[in-house]
């Protein structure tokens, strides 16, 4: 079996603890590779290396650096196929979707590197004659960069690529559900022509290499997508680093009396049970106006019954396993709960033992408060919920402790405004599913999903600082606030 390495200051190495892990095809649970468990002293290393390229890599011109990052691009495109298959077996979500996650990071790279010729500033007028003022971006320093396993190419992707066009030096620690899928992005960074030290690979545990990174005093930043509890922590541990978080959801999609309900099942069915369930922005709950209820509900289990559950690289299959036993458990538990709470009227089983599979669930009459509707889950498990108006569908999106995407299927154009002011979320879709963000618009939540944005011209402002520069051209001492 391939044992995978680290990367640090431009070398494959082995941890220097000695110790591996595993990582696993959640279809089959076959084995994917053996890789580096690694250890504080790892981190150490790669936090040197980071620090020592750092001036060189901050003081290239950001249009050369942004070169590079669309070689990263054009190498990404080259490895689509590769890489989507590879995604597919990791991390289980069905091919056309892996390759949506590769395609994913060939946008953002590309995206950034036209920023190399942007990095915007501001420019303004003075208080004073004779004074100019303007702002400019500067890189904040090491970051350290801890990704999820849901967009295992995508998500490292974003921060990797807004990090380097803004200047900075990098420690990555990828989930331990999908390191292979992180090996191989490093890869093409190398061969992209990345310097040494710029960007450095450390695998392995959230206590050995994640914990030691938000802690580390000379690492300046932070960028973590996860659960909100490794939020929180990350929150009280980091003291005064720079912090990105991007921590879940529960997302709302609201079908009002006057909608398309052809079109609001497809949107919810795909929301819902693409990706299994396991994306931030899948949506959790329905909220559905009374008088078109049981029409709605009809079309969903209908159209939910047909959707095939399998291995993600077979031709056909539609919904792939969950990611791994614990996911499974969670579910499980879940859907336990939401038996007591709701009424089942799709799925609620385990699909085939080869891998973790459990099928497309759906509860009906689940009351706003109950705990199917207010816990994410992350799986593939939709709440129904029904209301008489829309103020009172916004109130029940609104009842939950997160708020990252949301979408109301209406052809009335007030109930649409009035939703786009009124539901606390970072994104509400009108007449579409709550997935499928684009990567040059900025992302992220309201609440506790964080509040930081990512990717889009906001990635830049979460990997830069920005600088003001004051020049008096006047010769003389100007005092501003009007002091003579
Ligand atoms: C996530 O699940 O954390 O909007 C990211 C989407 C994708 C990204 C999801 N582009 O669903």
């Amino acid at each position: 079996m391939t044992v995978h390495k680290n990367y640090i200051d431009g070398k494959w190495c082995n941890s220097k603890g000695g110790k591996t892990f595993t990582s696993l095809n959640p279809s089959n649970k076959k084995v994917m590779g053996q890789f580096q468990a690694s250890n504080s002293e790892d981190v150490e290393d790669a936090v040197k290396a980071a620090e020592k390229s750092f001036h060189e890599w901050s003081d290239k011109p950001a249009p050369e650096r942004g070169l590079i990052l669309l070689e990263v691009a054009n190498l990404l495109r080259k490895n689509k196929e590769k890489l989507g298959k590879l995604v597919t077996k990791e991390m289980g979500k069905v091919l056309k979707e892996g390759l949506g996650d590769v395609q994913e990071a060939i946008d953002i790279f590309e995206y950034m590197a036209g920023e190399g010729r942007r990095l915007y500033g501001r420019t303004t007028t003075s208080e004073l004659r004779n004074k100019a003022c303007f702002s400019i971006r500067i890189p904040v320093g090491v970051f350290g960069i801890i990704t999820p396993w849901n967009f295992p190419i995508a998500i490292p992707a974003w921060k990797i690529s807004a990090a380097l066009i803004c200047g900075n030096t990098l420690v990555f620690k990828p989930s331990s559900d999908t390191p292979l899928c992180a090996v191989e992005l490093v890869k093409i960074l190398e061969k992209a022509g990345i310097p040494s030290g710029v960007v450095n690979l450390v695998t392995g545990s959230a206590r050995e290499v994640g914990n030691v990174i938000v802690k580390h005093p000379r690492i300046r930043g932070i960028s973590f997508t996860g659960s909100r509890d490794t939020g929180l922590y990350i929150t009280r541990e980091a003291g005064l680093k720079k912090v990105g978080l991007e921590l879940g959801g529960k997302n709302p999609i609201i079908v009002m009396d006057d909608a398309d309900i052809n079109l609001a099942a497809e949107g919810i069915l795909w929301s819902a049970f693409g990706t299994t369930g396991q994306r931030c922005t899948a949506c959790s709950r329905v909220i559905v106006h009374k008088k078109i209820k049981d029409k709605l509900e009809k079309e969903l289990v209908n159209r939910a019954k047909k959707m095939r559950l399998g291995d993600g690289l077979k031709k056909g299959i539609e919904v792939g396993p969950l990611i791994n036993e614990a996911a499974l458990d969670k579910t499980k538990r879940y859907v336990e709960i939401g038996k007591r709470e709701g009424k089942l009227i799709c799925g609620g089983n385990l699909g085939s033992k080869k891998g973790y599979f459990f099928e497309p669930t759906i509860f009906t009459d689940v009351k706003v408060n109950n705990t199917i509707a207010q816990d994410e889950i992350f799986g593939p498990v939709l709440s129904i919920i029904s209301v008489d108006t829309l103020d009172e569908a916004i109130k029940a999106a609104n009842s939950v402790k997160y708020g990252l995407s949301s979408s109301i299927y209406t052809n009335n154009i007030n109930n649409s405004f009035k939703s786009m002011n009124k539901i606390e979320s970072g994104i509400t879709y009108i007449n579409s599913s709550t997935i499928g963000a684009e990567v040059h618009l900025p992302f992220g939540g309201v609440k506790d999903t964080g509040h930081t944005r990512e990717a889009g011209w906001s990635g830049i402002d979460e990997f830069s600082h920005e600088k003001v520069i004051y020049v008096d051209y006047s010769n003389k001492l100007q005092k501003a606030q009007g002091i003579d």
